[in-house]
């Protein structure tokens, strides 16, 4: 793994509706996220927050999409920004805010690479378009619109589209999916493995089947780690929490065996929310989650 790391904060929450996961990049910091990742030997620039606009006042509801031109233009922000620290040769690591941020984040990412590999850690596919949604809430959508599906102004983030192919994704947590989204899965063949197969095979499994999927057929893998992947018991700093998720030693273990195989190029985590945290877990949870990523030993 390179030896610099980029940190960029997105204080995003237009993506949904809670307000708190805005303040999601101040408390993975205040979990001393710099420094503990710098204990492990990286050189970490800290390159602060993007700016955010404000939540617009009136709904579109012929688009069924909430916020649709903030969260864009946050979106092209970040992927210029993203761009940046790919450009310079640094691993990037972007902390949220909301998954809407993982539209920005692959578009500063993905034209860097022919053929990018995305790991979308999450108790939620983000596979809805506007006319499957049953919220309208853009952190519903992200994975969807970087395969290039839904409304144009997102799938065409950073001037290109798509950003990701199908048979390129492994969603790893899956457990509360819309209708639209399981029609997609199957029609597509996505691969997932959903908690039934983590309990039925095991983390370790998972895992190996994971990078074997991944390693000679992709130069590059992003991991998109959503906080609500794991059990809410363990992470319940989160705006949409689900029963029976990931556990933290299991989260750790994946980590730790995606730290060995060395295939992941950039990673961000999501979904941090302060407000609804017990103390700060969820973000301490995140930067441990980090750590192992960046490759933290106990011997
Ligand atoms: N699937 C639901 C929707 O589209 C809930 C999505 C919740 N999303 C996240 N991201 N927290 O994973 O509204
Ligand atoms: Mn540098
Ligand atoms: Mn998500
Ligand atoms: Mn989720």
């Amino acid at each position: 793994m390179k030896k610099n790391i980029s940190i960029l904060g997105v204080p995003m929450d237009l993506g949904q509706m809670r307000r708190g996961v805005n303040m999601g990049p101040s408390a993975i910091r205040y979990a001393d996220v710099v420094e503990r990742i710098e204990k492990l030997g990286y050189t970490v620039h800290d390159m602060d927050d993007i700016e955010i606009g404000k939540a617009e006042r009136l709904h579109d509801a012929e688009s069924n999409l909430r916020n649709l031109k903030a969260v864009a233009d946050a979106s092209e922000i970040l992927a210029s920004k993203v761009n940046e620290i790919v450009e310079k040769g640094d691993f990037p690591l972007v902390l949220g805010g909301d998954h809407s941020i993982a539209i920005g984040t692959l578009a500063g990412i993905s034209k860097h690479y022919k053929n990018l590999g995305v790991i979308w850690y999450d108790a939620h596919g983000d596979l809805n378009i506007p006319e499957t949604s049953p919220s309208g809430n853009i952190h519903g959508m992200p994975l969807a619109a970087s395969l290039g599906l839904g409304h144009e102004t997102l799938t065409n983030i950073g001037g290109y589209c798509p950003k990701v192919r199908y048979e390129n994704i492994v969603i790893i947590g899956a457990r509360d999916l819309d209708e639209g989204e399981r029609e997609l899965i199957k029609d597509r063949g996505i691969k997932v493995y959903t908690m039934h197969e983590i309990d039925r095979l095991g983390m370790t499994r998972v895992m190996e089947e994971t990078i074997e999927f991944f390693k000679d057929r992709t130069d590059g893998v992003h991991l998109s780690l959503d906080l609500d992947g794991l059990d809410p018991n363990e992470c319940p700093g989160v705006g949409t929490p689900v029963m029976g998720g990931i556990s933290y030693r299991e989260s750790h273990l994946a980590m730790e065996m995606l730290a060995e195989s060395g295939i992941i190029t950039s990673a961000e985590f999501v979904e941090v929310n302060p407000i609804l945290d017990d103390k700060n877990k969820t973000a301490d949870v995140a930067v441990s989650l980090m750590c192992s990523l960046f490759g933290e030993k106990l011997l």
